[in-house]
């Protein structure tokens, strides 16, 4: 079990302003932040970064999304980090998430759900290694 994991705050919550209470939520939940960048995607590099949903029926309107406006990437610490991040964000879908989850508050649908987090250790090393370098984590 590794104790990082990767997360993007999407572009429907950093357009709705919900950026800075996400961040909050986050350490408040004992994660420590070893990697932080305010970036927009490019419809290119988001449809590299969810190539593995290639053939998912909403793999364009993903990719769509994902480049329409700034999201915040970071890599993120704790014990049990994958699963515990999976937890505090809910499920895809915020009609089903949790009460208290970051969707439940802050996701509007299954395809704007306000947050990413990886699925794997192995998910969360590669998808940490896509937005920074080793100059950019501590
Ligand atoms: P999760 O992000 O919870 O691991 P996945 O891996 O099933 O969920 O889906 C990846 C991303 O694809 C989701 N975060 C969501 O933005 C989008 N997505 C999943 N299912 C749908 C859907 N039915 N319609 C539109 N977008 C979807």
């Amino acid at each position: 079990m590794s104790n990082r994991t990767f997360t993007m705050i999407k572009p429907d919550a950093t357009s709705k302003g919900h950026t800075g209470a996400i961040i909050d939520d986050i350490l408040k939940a004992g994660f420590t932040i070893k990697a932080l960048k305010w970036i927009r995607l490019s419809e290119e590099k988001a449809g590299e970064f969810y190539e593995v949903h290639k053939e998912r029926p909403f793999y364009g309107e993903l990719v769509q999304f994902m480049s329409s406006g700034p999201i915040v990437a970071a890599i993120l610490e704790k014990d049990n980090a994958v699963a515990d991040f999976r937890k505090l964000i809910g499920a895809t879908n915020p009609a089903q998430a949790e009460e208290g989850t970051i969707r439940k508050k802050f996701a509007a649908s299954v395809g704007e759900n306000a947050v990413h987090g990886s699925d794997s250790d192995e998910n969360a090393a590669i998808e940490g290694n896509f937005f920074f370098s080793g100059l950019e984590r501590f």
